[in-house]
């Protein structure tokens, strides 16, 4: 990408060299074409400056997966605006707050949102329909696209992590186009793809698998403006044939226990998995129902990217994979030294496209982004012979017997018990001290919890060094999670 060129412009005229009339987005009975999708940019942008919307101005955009939300996006950004995708579940008190830290002066938004609540006089609203402002099927103007400015922010997501005010990631816009030449190249996807994520456009995860990899490579895009559940995700695959689709373990989870044979010839080439550490099983069991292995992959919303990952063809069950080509990997102790092979330590990464620095937060800036580009990642790994397994995030690790346990290997352990749905391992306090617990969604009719507890112990043992297994089991009906399927373990540990 040259430099000062604008990256929503580049990004569609990517898609654009493969024609105006080919697909980019597909939802329910409609097409719009990547033309079609350019020109709505372009007068969303005109639009935008018509609204005396600066450069570098936040836009927050409370939009479902429809094409609205990619004409928003892309049009802030060829007007040089900073576009804030949110998430569209938020209470009034949210979308005020994350108003205020942003600075907007506009939302953008579906008619009858609770994100209107955050318009005020001074703050104006903006309502869609599928397809964008309906203002702008008419409007005349037609906006050349703004240079982009390093010194401005391109695009901004919101990091909730587990605990704590959410906090800015603002992104430079040409980060927009480094996940197509890294990730997106070890992936091989083209415009021959059809992509579908289960993960929505306003999570890094989503942007990157329903806007930046596909509309790079000219390949269509499938939007599922609600969440999907299992029997929605077949049907998708089922109907529209993605060849690509990015899901979640949870979600994979629970395909594979609603999973039937006349299934098998829909499942597309390419399944990724991102959110978790994927447990072993879960890829083992897949592939053997389906002939697919499911590549798993860790990314983060500062990285605007995934930067290891599992490749087609060369994927091991349990491993989040090798370092995507283009970034680089370290493994520390708490102290900053470099972990022998083989001993798990801190993953920091360094690579393009990383964020510079968190939104108005130089604290939390510090203690993430470190001298000479490098990023703490705040997850535990080992390194095996080049491939890296997930342990956990940092903050979920526990000490038991005086020994680090990983929760991400004893509930893959016990995720292999039949009679187990699903299931988290966190610290639970026992008169003073830490003890390894494990909360298990059984499938149904499995028995009395107390036989239940015995027989996973049981199992346990003869899989797991003595340090690592549960002294206590508790059954619950479900586990928290947040909104993108991750376990809150920090719940767990409340309960
Ligand atoms: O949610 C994640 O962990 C994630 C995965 C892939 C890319 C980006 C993100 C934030």
């Amino acid at each position: 990408m040259r430099d000062g060129e604008n990256a929503a412009r580049a990004i569609l005229d990517a898609g654009l060299a493969f024609g105006a009339e080919r697909p980019a987005y597909l939802w329910g009975d409609a097409v719009l074409p990547y033309g079609a999708l350019d020109a709505r940019a372009r007068r969303f942008a005109a639009f935008l400056a018509a609204r005396a919307i600066a450069p570098g101005e936040r836009v927050l955009l409370v939009l479902p997966d429809t094409p609205a939300f990619a004409v928003a996006f892309l049009g802030a950004m060829l007007a040089g605006a900073c576009p804030v995708p949110l998430n569209t579940n938020l209470t009034t008190e949210d979308y005020a707050f994350l108003r205020d830290d942003a600075g907007a002066r506009l939302v953008v938004t579906v008619a009858g949102h609770t994100a209107l609540g955050a318009v005020t006089q001074d703050v104006q609203g903006v309502c869609c329909n599928d397809l964008g402002p309906p203002e702008i099927k008419n409007f005349s103007s037609e906006l050349a696209a703004h240079p982009a400015n390093d010194a401005l922010p391109g695009f901004m997501l919101y990091s909730s992590g587990s605990t704590g005010r959410p906090k800015g990631v603002p992104h430079h816009q040409r980060d927009l186009l480094i996940p197509s030449a890294t990730w997106g190249h070890l992936l091989g996807l083209s415009g021959r793809d059809i992509v579908f994520s289960s993960s929505k456009c306003f999570f890094a995860y989503g942007l990157l698998a329903n806007l930046a990899l596909p509309l790079a490579v000219g390949a269509s895009v499938v939007l599922f403006p609600g969440k999907p559940g299992p029997g929605e995700v077949f049907d998708i695959l089922a109907g529209r044939s993605p060849t690509a689709f990015f899901g979640v373990p949870t979600l994979y989870n629970l395909m594979i226990r609603t999973f039937e044979p006349g299934l098998r010839q829909h499942v597309p080439a390419i399944c990724f998995s991102a959110g978790e550490a994927l447990p072993g099983v879960l890829h083992e069991i897949w592939l053997e129902l389906t002939g697919r292995e499911i590549l798993d992959g860790i990314g983060s919303t500062e990285a605007f990217n995934v930067f290891i990952a599992n490749s087609k063809g060369a994927s091991r069950a349990g491993f989040a994979g090798r370092p995507v080509p283009g970034f680089e990997t370290r493994l520390v102790d708490d102290g900053g030294a470099e972990v022998a092979p083989g001993t798990e330590g801190n993953l920091l990464i360094r690579g393009p496209g990383l964020c510079r620095g968190y939104w108005n937060r130089p604290d939390k800036t510090r203690e993430t982004m470190l001298e000479d580009g490098w990023m703490r990642t705040g997850d535990v790994f080992v390194e095996k012979d080049g491939w890296f397994a997930h342990l956990g995030r940092s903050d979920d690790m526990l000490k038991s017997g005086g020994q680090w346990v990983s929760p991400v290997a004893v509930e893959e352990a016990l995720l292999r018990h039949p009679a187990v749905a699903e299931c988290a391992v966190a610290a639970r306090r026992v008169n003073g001290l830490d003890v390894v617990c494990a909360y298990v969604t059984p499938v149904p009719d499995a028995g009395p919890e107390k036989a239940l507890g015995a027989a996973w112990r049981e199992f346990l043992r003869a899989c797991l060094p003595e340090h690592m297994c549960p002294a206590l089991f508790v059954c619950v009906p479900q586990l928290p999670k947040t909104a993108t399927g991750k376990v809150q373990r920090f719940k767990l540990r409340q309960l």
